[in-house]
């Protein structure tokens, strides 16, 4: 797989993730864990109170493949799709830009 300095970025904050939350050890995140994921980051966020729909929508866009559980690159994908730029997660990269 072709890295960019980003996905290797967005790859130490999946392996974060994936350590608290893929909780059998699968190497993907079943259905549960995904739910446990989304639950906390968007409690993070004061949003924690979602459905039952919004969360299969939501687990869809994450589950690419239709495979029923998230691999670690379909997270890439998604968090590179739902940040863009990941600058923040690179504290070498600077102020951040305003938006052009
Ligand atoms: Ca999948």
């Amino acid at each position: 797989m072709f890295k960019t300095p980003e996905t290797e970025a967005l790859e130490g904050v999946i392996n974060q993730i994936w350590e608290i939350y893929d909780t059998d050890k699968s190497g993907s995140l079943g259905r549960e864990e995904t739910k446990e994921f989304i639950k906390d980051t968007l409690g993070q966020h004061g949003l924690e109170d979602f459905s039952e729909d919004a969360f299969d929508e939501v687990f869809d866009e994450f589950d690419d493949d239709g495979s029923g559980t998230v691999e670690m690159e379909e997270m890439v994908t998604f968090l590179k799709a739902l940040l863009g730029e990941p600058k923040f997660l690179n504290p070498e990269a600077g102020t951040p830009q305003p938006d052009s």
